[in-house]
């Protein structure tokens, strides 16, 4: 019986597959894309033109009027070419010196899509009260910031926009003159020629035969537009067609960064942190870097290719600056980029459709984007504390029996874990919520069985609804008009995926929002369906939500299917997933009535997708350039605003060997989001099936991991307020060192003062470490003192098969737990330990962040938040004071999750329920000389012992000094202080 079943699934995996496989032909290059093939040629003859080339585009001086806040502008614009068609153009200020502009199409005949914004923003920004636009008879111009140091000029012909600092150019929009926004236009029925145009020479003329109509060459636009109608009407690939209804509406614009040479952002695409070049000389990548959501089996692990999400958001950096742009835009995009020199950069923005709405984010630090693109598009939630603990996951675990076995066994090898996972198989015929009874006969006994034991579920709810009149979600979606329909706007769009012939939630209709919430109670309801068969230790995980459609154009939906409000997919395909997950999220929170923090994964994703949960890298290859560009695209994801990611630990598709795993366990420890997964065709491998040292290995990684969470805790309470990334690669930590700018293999966590290199290659046994500062760097394991320079420093550092690279900054105190647990829930009462590495003036701080882990209660005041220092207060060279103060209300103006810490009462009840918990272990790194006695300030002398060793002060390097005072008996929620005299 259970092996016809699995015959049955594998079956149908096959023949899924062979559809899925990874292909060049199941996906577009920019040639094969309509709209990107004009915008490449339209950029090509650009360049060969040279300096006879101008844009058309002009802005009508007599038409500027200035709102009455006086940090708006609008203005008409026009294009020589089409003198009947207008343009409006509006630029604002916002009180934090980002500039949006936003450019349409005005009085045309169909309107453009303008709703990105609205989806990615948390609100509509506020405009800045010190702007002053002044206009001139070439111009308009306004100069602001603190030190008026900012300036924004919008030049009349042809039109420019620049964002300047200090006089330097910081961005630049249409400065190549690639500026194009393809008006809406009735299509001419036949255009006869009478001679065929030329090709330009070196120009590559590809157009689509059957709808090709060719302008006459002596057609003034064709300069411009080029001469031929290339696919504007219609639009084949493969064996789809999409019907173009609206007919040619791209947008091109150039964006430069004269003074930037290193460019960061637009994941997700498999590739370096810092981006490499698609046009110019040699490019690295021929074609341009794509965003276009897409399911894309066996992603090569490096290629500009689209693959699961997308986030238009772009950091360009130098030792002068950092500047951002965040393009507003949901439909496909391409984005080639240049380099002009070595110190100059050039991108080419082309979207399919949409509005211009780009905002200018002035930085100038990395930080300072961080801050401005967060309060635009929101930071990352707080996780549920569980949530940063180890996730289980395989497709898939076949039944509860196996569930229970599997938890069984990590608990007999004292291995933590936090999380099991279910796939798609624990679903009868892949109608997601409905358990396979043969299989799950008890799901809620199962999931209670796993939560009695402090743990939680995952559970797959994936987009596609199996068209059935047995499964009540779809039914019910059905019923009530909620599904995406096809491009007659009637019918139920139809395709193909697990479930086999499925529909898809439109989450753009807002009457899909309640209903969804509904459907995720586990209370009976009288509404509707609700998933009763669960419980509120299940949490979500949705994959599939670019959306994956097997027999759709490029594994997705057709672009003429027609969403709530009458859009078309093609408008706003990239922010589709990002509605899912969003909507799930909201779902799982509103199931209790103390609301508990949902946890929800997400495949697809767009800008603001940090507000909804977790993502990982989609199905990576068990290959060791996987796992090396896996860590590249966790940091991206991170700078780019999501906080909260990671990859398939083991690497999905393959059976790693027992040596790459152990290296992918670390890789996952130092990952904020940290899940095993793996492929259903794949041999088991839960690190439980290992034989020593394998096994020892893994273990001790995620008892790292654990013995971490406070670290991870406080980092992602810092990234809800500040919006600074949990991973900081060096040119966010040193943004002045030019050595750093294409580091990507190393990184910090949070503000910890923890630096990370985890070895993604075989065999290897040393590594070098870069160290960017005139600092001591402590092995985090064996306290060899490396010391650093101002002018940067390579160290080489052991990495056998057991080690992970991984050092604390001089400078940093890090609290850890360091009992081993079988799960985070059971850490609650803990002590702490204390690592004091003083840094080379002597000095330390770090801070901790603890809260409930579950609910919202955090947001009411009921955390505790502590700083600890570690100095040399009044008599020199003869104390160090170490000590720990509430954080909470030292800093009134603060905020946890939002909000402020005004009225913060540092004996709240969550402080109370762990009044008890105490710091059991105080190391203390580098300390000149042996101390003649370590008391509590005040009070009783404490037991301690001492290794002596390198100094934080000293040039050389070594084995540390240790001091490590046993059990001082202190508080973690109460302030006191130690001291340590000679
Ligand atoms: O078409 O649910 O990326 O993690 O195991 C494959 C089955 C569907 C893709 C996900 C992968 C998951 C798998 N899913």
């Amino acid at each position: 019986m259970r092996s016809l079943q699995l015959l049955g699934v594998l079956s149908l995996l096959l023949v899924a597959q062979e559809s899925l496989a990874f292909k060049a032909h199941d996906f577009k290059t920019c040639s094969q894309s309509g709209f990107c093939r004009r915008g490449r040629a339209l950029s090509a003859r650009a360049k060969e033109a040279k300096s006879s080339w101008k844009s058309p585009y002009s802005v009508d001086p007599g038409s500027i009027t200035v709102a009455s806040d006086r940090a708006t502008f609008t203005a008409g614009v026009k294009s020589s070419l089409y003198p009947d068609i207008k343009f409006g153009l509006e630029l604002r200020v916002h009180d934090d010196g980002v500039v949006r502009v936003r450019m349409d199409e005005v009085g045309g005949i169909r309107k453009r899509y303008d709703e990105a914004a609205g989806w990615a923003l948390i609100a509509e920004p506020t405009v800045s009260k010190d702007i002053k636009w002044t206009s001139g008879k070439k111009n308009i111009r306004a100069v602001y910031g603190e030190k008026k140091e900012n300036e924004i000029v919008v030049v009349f012909e042809p039109l420019k926009i620049s964002l300047l600092r200090n006089g330097k150019e910081q961005v630049v929009l249409n400065g190549q003159g690639l500026l194009h926004m393809e008006h809406f236009r009735t299509k001419t029925p036949e255009v006869t020629h009478t001679e065929e145009p030329a090709a330009q020479e070196g120009e590559e003329v590809i157009a689509n035969s059957e709808t090709q109509v060719v302008i006459k060459a002596e057609n003034p636009r064709a300069w411009f537009e080029g001469d031929t109608e290339d696919d504007w009407w219609e639009e084949t690939f493969s064996s789809w067609t999409d019907s173009k209804p609206k007919g040619p509406e791209s947008l091109s614009l150039d964006i430069s960064f004269p003074n930037h040479g290193t460019i960061y952002g637009i994941p997700q695409h498999a590739t370096r942190l810092a981006l490499p070049t698609t046009t110019g000389e040699s490019p690295v990548f021929s074609d341009p870097y794509r965003l276009y959501n897409a399911d894309v089996f066996e992603y090569l692990a490096s290629s500009p290719v689209s693959i699961y999400g997308s986030i238009p958001v772009l950091h360009a950096h130098s030792v002068d600056s950092t500047v951002g742009i965040f393009d507003a835009v949901a439909s496909e995009t391409w984005i080639d980029v240049g380099r002009a020199s070595e110190k100059s950069t050039e991108t080419h923005w082309i979207s399919e459709s949409g509005i211009l709405d780009l905002f200018l984010m002035p930085g100038p630090t990395p930080e300072d984007i961080f801050r401005q693109y967060s309060k635009l598009t929101g930071t990352p939630v707080l996780p549920a504390h569980w949530s940063l603990g180890y996730h289980q996951c395989r497709w898939n675990y076949v039944s509860s029996d196996d569930v229970r076995t599997v938890q069984k066994r990590f608990d007999q090898d004292d291995i933590p874990v936090d999380v099991f996972w279910l796939d798609i198989e624990y679903s009868e015929d892949h109608k997601y919520m409905i358990w396979d009874e043969k299989t799950f006969p008890d799901p809620v006994e199962m999931v209670n069985d796993v939560a009695a034991l402090g743990r939680k579920m995952v559970v797959i709810v994936d987009p596609h609804l199996k068209r059935t009149s047995n499964y009540p979600v779809y039914q019910e979606a059905s019923e009530r008009g909620l599904l995406v329909k096809t491009k007659s706007a009637n019918d139920e769009y139809e395709g193909w995926c697990w479930s086999g012939s499925s529909s898809w939630i439109d989450f753009f209709n807002p009457a899909a929002w309640e209903w969804w919430k509904g459907v995720f109670k586990t209370q009976k309801s009288a509404k509707g369906w609700s998933w009763t068969q669960s419980t509120e230790a299940v949490h979500i995980w949705n994959d599939m939500n670019e959306p994956s459609v097997f027999n759709g154009p490029e594994i997705t939906m057709p672009k003429d299917n027609i969403h709530h409000g009458g859009w078309e997919h093609r408008d706003v395909h990239n922010i589709n997933g990002m509605l899912f997950s969003n909507l799930t999220h909201q779902a799982v929170a509103a199931r209790s009535d103390t609301p508990k923090r949902p946890f929800v994964l997400t495949r697809a994703f767009y800008a603001g997708s940090q507000r909804f949960g977790a993502m990982w890298t989609g199905d990576n290859l068990g290959t060791w350039e996987h796992m090396a560009v896996n860590v590249k695209m966790v940091l991206s994801i991170n700078i780019a605003g999501m906080s909260y990611a990671g990859s398939d630990v083991g690497g999905f598709f393959g059976n790693p060997e027992p040596d790459m795993l152990v290296r992918w366990y670390q890789v996952g420890a130092f990952a904020p989001f940290f899940r095993a997964h793996a492929h259903i065709d794949t041999k088991r491998r839960e690190p439980f099936l290992y034989d020593q040292p394998y096994k020892g290995m893994m273990r001790d990684m995620l008892r790292l991991r654990y013995s971490m969470l406070p670290v991870w805790y406080t980092a992602f309470r810092e990234t809800t307020v500040t919006g600074v990334p949990v991973l900081r690669p060096h040119y966010v930590m040193f943004p002045k060192d030019p050595r750093g700018f294409d580091i990507d293999d190393q990184y910090y966590v949070g503000a910890s003062g923890l630096l990370v290199k985890p070895i993604t290659a075989k065999d290897v046994t040393e590594t070098t470490v870069y160290l960017a500062e005139d600092q001591v760097y402590y092995d985090y394991f064996n306290h060899f003192a490396y010391r650093g320079a101002t002018k940067g420093k390579d160290i080489t550092v052991p990495a056998a098969l057991h080690q992970i690279p991984l050092f604390i900054r001089g400078g940093s105190i890090v609290p850890t737990r360091e009992r081993p647990r079988r799960s985070s829930t059971s850490m609650k009462n803990d002590p702490f330990t204390l690592r004091v590495a003083l840094g080379k003036a002597g000095y330390a701080r770090g801070d901790l962040y603890l809260d409930d882990g579950e609910t919202y209660s955090h947001q009411k005041g009921q955390f505790v938040w502590r700083e600890f220092i570690a100095e040399k207060p009044m008599k020199k060279g003869k104390t160090i004071r170490i000590s720990s103060k509430d954080l909470g209300s030292a800093k009134p103006n603060e905020a946890v999750d939002g909000v402020t810490l005004k009225t913060f009462n540092p004996a709240n009840e969550f402080a109370k329920s762990i009044g008890d918990v105490r710091v059991e272990k105080i190391i203390v790194l580098g300390i000149t000389t042996k101390p003649t006695a370590v008391r509590i300030e005040g009070g009783e002398d404490l037991i301690w012992d001492y290794t002596p060793g390198v100094a934080c002060s000293d040039k050389k390097e070594g084995i540390a000094s240790v001091l490590t005072i046993k059990d001082p008996k202190v508080l973690i929620t109460k302030d006191w202080a130690i001291t340590i005299q000679w």
